[in-house]
């Protein structure tokens, strides 16, 4: 599977390259990894047309301890690149939600965005510590978080990436939050409690709602596709719950 996706990509920059190989390195090692199926039409979406190139790969998985694992490439005009990633618990086990965007305008990466995100009441309090630890200290340029943003952890990282040192430094900050994710999902371990699995299923739908409250992602697709394509694509692909 990895090798059938990595050969069929058309996907070219490397910086998305490596952040793409280190997430399918981290999804690989988790338990009863299966393909989710989706329609074939919102899989890999293509267009020539010209100055509206477009080209979206998409990849969703599931495995124990998580609903939806899903991982998007995309290349708008040639000139705009979007990594985006959202690994989304499933709400039985005390696992947070993994999120990353990263959007790349010619050579200069303007957002890179990683955060183990609280999937319930108190939840990061059991792993903040973790992600405090990670060195973020070589980064110049940190970006304040939008107000929708009161989902994402303390520890969320958002940062301009102005050099190659500042691109590496940001894949190691991605492979320590995931290596971190892991071993959270590795301890956890299914509840049965309805109240507490309710509550998680309402932080996810909090998570998806605030997220889509970031106009910067619809404003990026309405320029190809129209609103009912984009409200749908969003709601189903990107944010559902
Ligand atoms: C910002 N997201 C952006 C920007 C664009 C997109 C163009 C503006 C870049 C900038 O501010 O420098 C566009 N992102 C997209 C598109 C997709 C995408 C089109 O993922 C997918 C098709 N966004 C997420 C996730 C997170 C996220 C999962 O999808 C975080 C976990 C965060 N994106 C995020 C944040 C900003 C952003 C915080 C900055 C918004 C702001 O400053 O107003």
């Amino acid at each position: 599977m990895l090798s059938e996706s990595l050969t069929k990509t058309k996907l070219t920059d490397s910086l998305i390259l490596d952040l793409l190989r280190n997430i399918r390195e981290h999804r690989s090692m988790l338990e009863n990894l299966e393909i989710v199926k989706v329609d074939p039409g919102l899989t890999n979406i293509i267009s020539n047309d010209k100055g509206r190139e477009l080209y979206i790969e998409n990849e969703f998985h599931k495995a124990k301890g998580f609903r939806k694992l899903h991982v998007e490439a995309a290349e708008f005009s040639k000139n705009l690149k979007i990594l985006h990633c959202v690994f989304f618990p499933d709400p039985k086990f005390d696992i947070p939600i993994f999120g990353m965007d990263l959007v790349k305008i010619n050579d200069i990466v303007s957002a890179a965005i990683v955060d183990l995100s609280p999937a319930s009441h108190n939840q990061a309090t059991k792993y903040e510590k973790y992600l405090s630890e990670v060195d973020k200290s070589s980064f110049t340029s940190l970006r304040e978080i939008p107000k929708w943003g009161e989902i994402f952890s303390d520890n969320v990282f958002f940062a301009s990436l102005k050099n190659a040192s500042e691109k590496n430094d940001f894949c190691r900050v991605v492979d320590e939050y995931l290596s971190i994710l892991i071993k959270l999902s590795k301890k956890a371990k299914p509840e049965s409690n309805k109240e507490i699995i309710e509550e998680r299923i309402d932080y996810q739908k909090n998570y998806c709602a605030q997220q889509m409250k970031n106009e910067k992602t619809s404003m990026v697709l309405l320029k190809y596709f129209d609103q009912n394509w984009v409200d749908n694509y969003i709601k189903t692909v990107l944010f559902d719950f």
